[in-house]
This record gives C-alpha cells, sequence and structure tokens, in this order.
C-alpha cells in the first residue's frame, strides 16, 4: 500500500495558537506511524515541562481579553472555523483516516460533527442563558449569570481525533474560556492539522495568541494539566483507567474535571424488533471504527425465540463486509490502531475460547500484502455470557458478544450489569417495550435509543454516560454550563436594607 498524503517527515511544533510562538526546548519528538500502511508520516516534537509552563501562562494572559469579546462575536469567530472545515473537510477527513484507520466515510463524519459543533456553538453563543427569579425582599431583584472558568484542559483520545477536541474547545471558547489541547500521542498529526486549519481566523480576528494551545506528549502532559491549579476544568476522553487517574489529582486540587470515558455498550433485540433495521444497525455498531468507539455495540441480548433467525442473519452480514485500507471507499473496516491494539484483540479472543465461548463469525489477525502493517483484524461475534470477566470489561477491537434473554426484564438486568453506562439501544415496534426501556426501570446508561444503534450520536444532544463512563455530559443540549461558573446576583434597589428570613438587626 502506498501513502496517499504527501506529507513531509519532519518535526512539527506544538505551541500555541496563531503560529508566532511555537515552543520546544528538546529535540525529543515523538513518532506517528500510520496503521493503515505502517508508514512513518509524522515527527512532532514533545513538550516539556518549560514548554507546557509558558503555555499554560500565555493562555491565562488571553482568557483576561478573550473573556472580554462578547459571546456573539467569540461565536462569529468560531463560525469562521467552520467555514474553514467546510473547506478541508475532504484533506482532514483524509488525514483522520490515514493516521487513525478509520474508514474514509467516518473519518468525513468526524469532520462534519466538527462542522456541526461550530454551528452548534454560534447558536448558543446568543443562548448563554441564565434563570431570575423573585425576591422575597421588597425592592429587591435576583438573576444568575454565567462567566468562563478560564484555561481549559482537553484530553482528548485516538478513536476520534479531532471531532472530540472540537465538541469541548467551540463549546469552552464561545463560553470565553481559553483551550489547551493535549491530543492523543497516536494522533498528533490530525491535532497540528486542525491548528494550522483554524490559524488563519485567528490571526484573522486579532484574537490573542493563547486562546488555542496544543501540548504534545504522553501520561505526563496530561498529568500536568490534571495537577495545575491554574487549568479550572480539564476534560478528558479516554479509558476508564486514564479518567480515574484524573479524576483523582484533579479532586485533591478541587478542581473541575468533565470525564468521557469507556462503554460497555447493548443492543437489546425484542420479538417485535424489525431485523431489516437491527442487522446493519448491529453490524455499524459493532464493526464502525473497528470497534473502536466509546459507543460501539459490544453486547447483543437477543430474545430466545428469534435467537438462532439473529445469529445466522449477522453471520451472513459480517461475511459481506470489506477489510483493509480505510481510504478506499468501499471498505468497511480498517485497522486497528497500533499492534498493541491487536495484541489486546488477541488476548481477548483467547480468553473467550478459555471460558469455552463458541465464534458465530471466526476472529483472526490478517496477513498478506494488503495487510503487511499488522493493524488489521476480522470483526467477531463470540456466544457469551454477560458475567464473564472479558465480557464486563471493554476491549477496544471488533468483538461483539451475543446472548439469550427470555423477559424483557432479564434483558434490561443483562444490560445493566456492567460497570459502564454509556449508550444503550432497543429494537422493537412494541411501544410498550419500547417505553419501558426508556423509563426509570430501564436503560441506566446516558443515552438510551429506539430503532438506532448505540453510536454515532449526533452533536445536539448531550453525549456521555454514568457510573464508570464517567458522568460528564459534552456537546449539545446545556452541556456548555460545564465550561462555565455561575454566579447568583442579588440587587437592591429599594431605600431599606431587609434581611432574609426575616431577620432583624436593628442599630
Ligand atoms: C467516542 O467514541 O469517544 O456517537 C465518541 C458516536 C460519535 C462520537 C463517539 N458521535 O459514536
Amino acid at each position: 500500500m502506498h501513502s496517499i498524503l504527501p506529507l513531509p517527515v519532519q518535526p512539527v511544533k506544538p505551541g500555541t495558537s496563531t503560529g508566532q510562538h511555537f515552543w520546544h526546548s528538546t529535540e525529543r519528538t515523538l513518532d506517528s506511524y500510520s496503521p493503515v500502511d505502517g508508514q512513518l508520516i509524522a515527527r512532532v516534537y514533545l513538550s516539556t515541562r518549560a514548554d507546557y509552563d509558558k503555555v499554560i501562562d500565555t493562555a491565562q494572559e488571553a482568557f483576561h481579553q478573550w473573556r472580554l469579546l462578547p459571546a456573539p462575536k467569540r461565536g462569529d469567530i468560531i463560525r469562521q472555523m467552520g467555514d474553514q472545515f467546510r473547506q478541508y473537510k475532504r484533506e482532514l477527513g483524509t488525514l483522520v483516516s490515514y493516521e487513525m484507520g478509520k474508514s474514509l466515510q467516518e473519518g468525513l463524519g468526524e469532520v462534519q460533527e466538527m462542522i456541526d459543533i461550530c454551528d452548534f456553538a454560534l447558536g448558543l453563543s446568543r443562548q448563554l442563558y441564565g434563570l431570575t427569579m423573585h425576591s422575597e425582599r421588597p425592592g429587591h431583584r435576583m438573576y444568575e449569570q454565567w462567566h468562563p472558568l478560564g484555561v481549559v484542559g482537553v484530553i482528548s483520545a485516538f478513536n476520534f481525533p479531532v471531532a472530540v477536541w472540537s465538541w469541548n474547545a467551540m463549546i469552552a471558547w464561545v463560553c470565553g474560556n481559553v483551550c489547551v489541547w493535549k491530543p492523543s500521542e497516536k494522533t498528533p498529526l490530525t491535532a497540528l492539522a486542525c491548528q494550522q486549519i483554524i490559524s488563519e481566523v485567528l490571526r484573522n480576528n486579532d484574537v490573542p495568541e493563547g486562546v488555542s494551545c496544543l501540548v504534545t506528549g504522553g501520561r505526563d502532559v496530561g498529568e500536568w494539566l490534571s495537577r495545575d491549579p491554574r487549568v479550572a476544568l480539564v476534560s478528558a476522553t479516554g479509558s476508564t483507567r486514564m479518567g480515574r487517574v484524573v479524576a483523582a489529582n484533579v479532586a485533591e486540587r478541587l478542581g473541575r474535571s468533565l470525564l468521557e470515558l469507556g462503554g460497555n455498550n447493548a443492543i437489546i433485540v425484542t420479538e417485535h424488533a424489525d431485523l431489516d433495521l437491527a442487522i446493519p444497525a448491529i453490524v455499524f455498531g459493532a464493526v464502525g471504527t473497528a470497534g473502536q468507539r466509546c459507543t460501539t455495540t459490544r453486547r447483543l441480548i437477543v430474545q430466545e425465540n428469534i435467537y438462532e433467525e439473529v445469529k445466522n442473519r449477522l453471520a451472513k452480514a459480517y461475511a459481506q463486509l470489506r477489510i483493509g485500507n480505510p481510504l478506499e471507499e468501499t471498505i468497511h473496516v480498517g485497522p486497528l490502531i497500533d499492534k498493541q491494539a491487536v495484541a489486546g484483540y488477541q488476548s481477548a479472543v483467547d480468553e473467550i475460547r478459555r471460558k469455552g465461548g463458541g465464534f458465530v463469525v471466526e476472529p483472526g489477525v490478517l496477513s498478506g500484502d494488503d495487510y503487511d502493517s499488522g493493524c488489521y483484524v476480522k470483526p467477531c461475534v463470540a456466544e457469551a455470557d454477560n458475567a464473564w470477566d472479558i465480557v464486563q470489561k471493554e476491549t477496544f477491537a471488533p468483538i461483539l458478544y451475543i446472548m439469550k434473554y427470555s423477559t424483557l426484564d432479564e434483558a434490561i438486568a443483562i444490560q445493566n450489569g456492567v460497570p459502564q453506562g454509556l449508550s444503550s439501544a432497543i429494537f422493537t415496534l412494541n411501544l410498550r417495550e419500547a417505553e419501558h426501556f426508556l423509563s426509570v426501570a430501564g436503560s441506566d446508561c446516558g443515552i438510551a435509543n429506539v430503532n438506532i444503534g448505540t453510536s454515532g450520536a449526533e452533536i445536539g444532544g448531550a453525549f456521555g454516560g454514568e457510573k464508570e463512563s464517567g458522568g460528564g455530559r459534552e456537546s449539545g443540549s446545556d452541556a456548555w454550563r460545564a465550561y462555565m461558573r455561575r454566579q447568583t446576583n442579588t440587587i437592591n434597589y429599594g431605600t431599606q436594607l431587609p434581611l432574609a428570613q426575616g431577620i432583624k438587626f436593628d442599630l
């Protein structure tokens, strides 16, 4: 396979927003290899602690100016960023696909999510509403307003290397914050590309240096952000293991964190399901992004009377999957991110076999010319028991566990019977079943869908999950509140000083 992108393999530099200040006080670099063909595609300078401190200082300074710009003006700058992303959709989507390995369709979809969130943020810029309250005291007025927090740290994962940053950054910016982004060390080039794409807008609008910053590195940089009292909010997307560390570090200094962690998402298929809808939704949910979305469908809970039929139809559908170079338009499934992820897939497969789980669709690591990066695996389906340790865990790979149920309450208990609580779905045309699944006695997840799969959420809703999925909400609805501080204001426009609760204090 050939790299289709003429990318120079020379170090590119992290730093602040407009390209005027790029700091790197070390020659140490981070190498980005494409899982598509195993090629080295970029070298990015690593941020040292000294670089990091300069970035945070600059960001703090920028905040003092940026917060004074009226929110609708900030919204207009974000609109211009959206226009840039529209212009570069093909290039950026292709780079996402090449650096991360997701199919081109999904790479383009990821950039579309960025465009959508820019549009959302623009609208939001005129809707950062607070409430007004009736005061119990005569001649008094009470209301609340929302102010920005300051520096927002964004730690993003490799699987959505650009969209998840944009959910955070666009909302944080419109609220008046400045952002310091630590992208995944597995996908630094797409992050640099985003900085580059927006830099023209930042320059054209005389945005202060430091509103959009990038720091590169691994766990140590995440640790700097989470322990730094200058960083008001740390929004982190990644594994539950990472989330626990970030949450503890931020909590220790009583800072704020917003966590978007692992999922173990299930689809319930009832006797009343339209299988023509269910089967493609299950397959897309399980194999899209090669099973590396936090919303990936990992468990399938099927009513016993239709279990054999679902199994057979799934096997047929999986047989049609085209696995290969994700940049080719007809490919459904690209590679896993790296060989370490392949090892994780293999060890899960071994564990399933040890437990005696049968495969409805056989697993395997692909080899040969088209797969010489060593990162391509076969999406598989295994019959499994929900109680198995391996089923209780999130394995970031296209492995779907299938299990039987007899009553809907049993299915819901299985669906909720994992430590994670991100996304869930039911396929049924029966109103009672659907509403029961959505009721308080139903799914315990942050996302619960009817007749659509677990992945592919739109940006307009609040995105996030419960339990070990972290509890945070990003993107649409009123998720913006997490990026602001609420201030309650009481104003006395009268000539008396009555005290609340009827307290008398006469001098
Ligand atoms: C993620 O996997 O971290 O709902 C985010 C979805 C996408 C976002 C996934 N819109 O699948």
